[in-house]
């Protein structure tokens, strides 16, 4: 039996005590989205945290991505808080985690204005020692990494709207020129690496865009090893630039890949079906806009999770940015990725409702546990939650629901005032239970 969650045999899931697992009424594609992006000839990727890469979380990363991007764990006030002291710990993590699961690592950022330690931006410094600082920053961390990273975005967000370059340390300390001089202390560190610039509002043809276009051209031009250009893709519901493949291609053209580096669409919270319908087709034809050109080689999502997501810290009242909701859940989101990568969707998703089963709490002889029902793109009036326990459990208490078991068989219905699950609203009910020699995590059915 396989999980309709992640693809993965359900006996690969059922490690660690306080497991989550879903049994969500709409189904997972059958082929992960590694597989079906294998079969385009494309790689399909996602931001990670390195903490969370266990459990849940950990079995979908590995089992539907074939790149991983850390989110934040190689930016350079990560890996060096305190001048000459590195912290490699999650970088180190994570790239372990993608060699584990035979998956790619895009290198995320070497050179960027933001989320540098505070040493490097209060200092006071001349051009010469700003420049052997990037040189030694970029020499130091891509020379760690060597043949183990498979893409840099070595400069990210160069460019302001309207096409001039954004007043940083970097351009301020160094001029325009610190591009080619990081692409080429990036190149000297690790000759296979692919080695890319990132920005975001270039997905379309506009001002800024076509001054990344006129840059890449230019340094292809002067023999400076630019390898590929990352698209950003931090959309908004329903703004998918038209322009979009056509600049995929005009880049493409230039003889550089193309990568979507950190795709998410974001919404007015809460989400509903309208709006998780038109996510899909947003997603869906972002993954088709890359899918059409060949040099357009990856496409990761910036987190898969709205459990995990920039979206809602950095703009109140919006979310639900990412292909799977915060139960790990895929929402329609994710059936759009697939479809695009000539996947096919088992059941309409049109909506669904999860149960996740935890254990919060375990002693020798008890445990607590709950069960969160959620619901994204459709509700509930009533619900019924029921599974089997595997070996001699035995529910003493519940609250926030009737429970009763007959034999190994547990059903629990709502209490009188928690039958409505509304559209992107979710439940929880708890219990006590008693053990003894194992206690497997059992598969809950909605019904
Ligand atoms: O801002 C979204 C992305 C835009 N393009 C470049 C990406 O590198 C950037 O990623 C985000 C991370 O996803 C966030 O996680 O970059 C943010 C910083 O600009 C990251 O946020 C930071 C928070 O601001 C910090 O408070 C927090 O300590 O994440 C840090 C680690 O969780």
């Amino acid at each position: 039996m396989r999980s309709l969650r992640t693809g993965l045999p359900l006996a690969a899931l059922v490690t660690g005590a306080a497991l989550l697992l879903s049994a969500p009424a709409a189904h997972a594609a059958d082929t992960p989205l590694r597989d079906l992006a294998a079969a385009k000839g494309k790689v399909v990727g996602t931001a990670v945290t390195g903490s969370e890469l266990t459990g849940g979380y950990g079995d979908i990363a590995g089992a539907q991505f074939s790149s991983l991007t850390p989110g934040n764990a190689m930016k350079w006030g990560t890996v060096e808080p305190t001048q000459g002291s590195f912290d490699w710990t999650e970088a180190d993590q994570i790239v372990a985690f993608a060699q584990a699961h035979n998956q790619q690592v895009r290198g995320h950022t070497l050179v960027w204005h933001s989320q540098n330690p505070s040493w490097l931006t209060n200092g006071t410094w001349t051009s010469a020692q700003l420049g052997s600082l990037l040189q030694n920053h970029i020499s130091t961390e891509v020379g760690r990494y060597k043949g183990e990273i498979a893409a840099w975005d070595v400069v990210n967000e160069p460019f302001n709207e309207d096409g001039t370059y954004r007043s940083t340390l970097w351009y301020t300390g160094l001029g325009a020129n610190y591009i080619a001089q990081a692409l080429t202390w990036a190149h000297a560190a690790d000759p296979a690496a692919k080695l890319y610039i990132n920005d975001y509002n270039v997905e379309g043809v506009n001002a800024k865009s076509t001054a990344l276009y006129n840059l890449v051209k230019s340094l292809r031009a002067a023999g400076v090893p630019i390898d590929g250009v990352g698209l950003q893709a931090h959309l908004i519901l329903g703004q998918v630039p038209a322009t979009l493949q056509q600049n995929i291609q005009r880049f493409a053209d230039l003889g550089v890949d193309v990568a979507i580096t950190e795709l998410d669409v974001r919404m007015a919270l809460p989400a509903d079906a309208t709006k998780l319908a038109q996510q899909k087709a947003d997603f869906k034809s972002v993954v088709a806009a890359c899918v059409a050109v060949t040099r357009c080689v990856n496409v990761t999502v910036w987190g898969f999770t709205d459990a995990d997501s920039w979206v809602p810290g950095t703009f109140p009242g919006y979310g639900a940015a990412t292909p799977y909701d915060e139960n790990y859940a895929p929402k329609p989101a994710y059936y759009g990725v697939a479809e695009a990568l000539g996947g096919t969707t088992t059941t309409p998703p049109t909506g669904a409702c999860s149960a996740t089963y935890g254990v919060t709490s375990q002693w020798n002889t008890g445990f607590t546990g709950q069960v969160t029902i959620a619901c994204t793109g459709t509700a509930l009036s009533s619900w019924r939650a029921s599974w089997t326990y595997g070996a001699g459990q035995q529910l003493t208490q519940a609250w926030n629901a009737t429970c009763t078991q007959s034999g190994a068989a547990v059903t629990c219905t709502n209490a009188s005032y928690n039958g409505t699950v509304p559209d992107g609203g979710s439940v929880t009910f708890g219990f006590n239970a008693s053990w003894s020699g194992s206690n497997p995590v059992p598969v809950v059915t909605l019904g």
